[in-house]
C-alpha cells in the first residue's frame, strides 16, 4: 500500500497538464482504479486485517485526491503565470498619433463651443431628436396655425392608421431641450444645447439634417446686456481674436421678445474671413429675451425670472472659421475631404492650449 502511495504521489507531482492528472485520477481512484480494486479485496480479509487495511485505504484515497486537487491548482497558477508573461501591455507608452482617422469639423466645433461656454458657466443639456409637437412648437409659443410651423419644413413621424393624435416630429431646433431643462431643473439655468436638427430643405446652403447650438440663461435679473457680453466673449474666443464688434438688428422669433439677429464685423479681403476688422457685417446668430409664455410653458414663473436665449448654426460657423466652402460636403463621408478638413483626434480643444 505504501508502494501505491509513493507511486501516485510522485506521478501526480510530475503530471504535465490537467489531462494527465485526470488519467492518473482514473488510474488510481477511479471506479476500476488500483486503490478501488484494493478496497474491493477488503471483503476477503479477516476482520482484524480489515480493521487495519480499511482506514489505511480510505486515508490513501483521501491523500491521492488532495494531491490531485493541489496539483490541479498549481497547474492553473502556472498557466496563468505563463499567460501573464506573454499577454501584457505597457499602458504608460505614449499613444501613436493615428493617420487613420480624424475628428469631423462639426465635432471639433461642438467641442470648441462647449469648452468656451463651460468657462462661462454653462453646462451641456441634451434631449431626444424625435419629440412631440408640443415640445418642438407649442411650448415655444408656436401654436398650431402659426406660419413658423409651415416655414420650418418639418419632418413628421408616421402614426398608425386611425391614430389621429398630432404626430411627433424630428426636432427643427434644439429648443425642446431648453423646455425640458426648465421643467426638470427649474430656475436659475445656464445651459447650451448642441445637437442635430432637421428641416426638409436641401440646396447650396441647406441640408435636411444640420447642427445647432442654442443657449439659455435664466436668472432674477438677466438682461440684453448680459446677452451681448456673453455673445461677445463667446465669439472672441471662438474666432481666436482679441476683440469683436457686434451689431444687434431687431428681428422676430415667436419664442423671444425682444428678438435680435446678431452680425459680426469682418473683412473678406483676399477671399478669407477676418473677424473683428473691416467694413463688412456677417450675420452669425439669432437671439433674444425668452418670451414669458415660453418660461410659463417650462414651468418657470415669468414674474420672478427672465432670461436670454440664442441659436447658432454649428455647420455654418465651422465653415466660416475653417474656410470650408461647401456645406453639402460635410455629410458626404468622403475620406479625402475628412483627411483634409479633419482634426487631430488626440488634441482636445481648450482655452489654455488654443482652441484649434
Ligand atoms: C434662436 C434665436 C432666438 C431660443 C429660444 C429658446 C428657448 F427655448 F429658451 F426659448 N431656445 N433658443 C432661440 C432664440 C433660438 O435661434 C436662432
Amino acid at each position: 500500500m505504501s508502494d501505491l502511495r509513493e507511486k501516485y504521489i510522485s506521478l501526480i507531482a510530475e503530471a504535465a497538464d490537467e489531462a494527465a492528472l485526470e488519467a492518473l485520477r482514473v488510474q488510481a481512484v477511479g471506479k476500476k482504479g488500483e486503490v478501488s480494486l484494493q478496497m474491493r479485496s477488503l471483503g476477503k480479509m479477516t476482520p482484524e486485517e480489515r480493521q487495519v487495511a480499511g482506514p489505511a485505504l480510505n486515508a490513501l484515497k483521501d491523500e491521492i485526491n488532495s494531491a490531485l486537487a493541489a496539483k490541479k491548482a498549481a497547474l492553473a497558477d502556472a498557466a496563468l503565470d505563463a499567460r501573464l508573461q506573454t499577454e501584457w501591455l505597457d499602458v504608460t507608452l505614449p499613444a501613436r498619433p493615428s493617420r487613420q482617422g480624424s475628428i469631423h469639423p462639426v465635432s471639433q466645433v461642438t467641442e470648441e463651443v462647449t469648452a468656451i461656454f463651460a468657462e462661462l458657466g454653462f453646462s451641456v443639456a441634451e434631449g431626444p431628436q424625435i419629440d412631440s409637437d408640443w415640445y418642438n412648437f407649442d411650448a415655444l409659443n408656436i401654436p398650431g396655425h402659426h406660419p413658423a410651423r409651415a416655414e420650418m419644413d418639418t419632418f413628421y413621424m408616421a402614426r398608425d392608421e386611425g391614430d389621429n393624435r398630432p404626430p411627433h416630429v424630428l426636432r427643427t431646433h434644439t429648443s425642446p431641450v431648453q423646455i425640458r431643462t426648465m421643467e426638470k431643473q427649474g430656475a436659475p439655468i445656464r445651459i447650451i444645447a448642441p445637437g442635430r436638427v432637421y428641416r426638409a430643405d436641401y440646396d447650396q446652403t441647406h441640408t435636411p439634417m444640420f447642427h445647432q447650438v442654442e443657449g439659455l440663461a435664466i436668472d432674477k435679473d438677466i438682461s440684453m446686456a448680459n446677452l451681448k457680453w456673453t455673445l461677445e466673449e463667446f465669439l472672441r474666443a471662438f474666432f481666436e481674436v482679441d476683440a469683436v464688434e457686434l451689431r444687434f438688428r431687431a428681428s422676430h422669433f415667436p419664442f423671444t421678445e425682444p428678438s435680435a439677429e446678431v452680425d459680426i464685423r469682418c473683412s473678406w479681403e483676399g477671399g478669407t474671413l477676418k473677424v473683428g476688422e473691416g467694413d463688412d457685417w456677417l450675420e452669425i446668430l439669432g437671439s433674444g429675451m425668452v418670451h414669458p409664455k415660453v418660461l410659463q410653458a417650462g414651468g418657470i414663473d415669468p414674474d420672478l425670472w427672465q432670461g436670454f436665449a440664442f441659436g447658432i448654426g454649428i455647420d455654418r460657423i465651422a465653415m466660416l472659421k475653417y474656410g470650408i466652402p461647401d456645406l453639402r460636403a460635410f455629410f458626404d463621408s468622403d475620406l479625402r475631404w475628412l483627411r483634409h478638413y479633419g482634426f487631430n483626434a488626440l488634441s482636445q480643444p481648450n482655452l489654455h492650449g488654443g482652441l484649434s
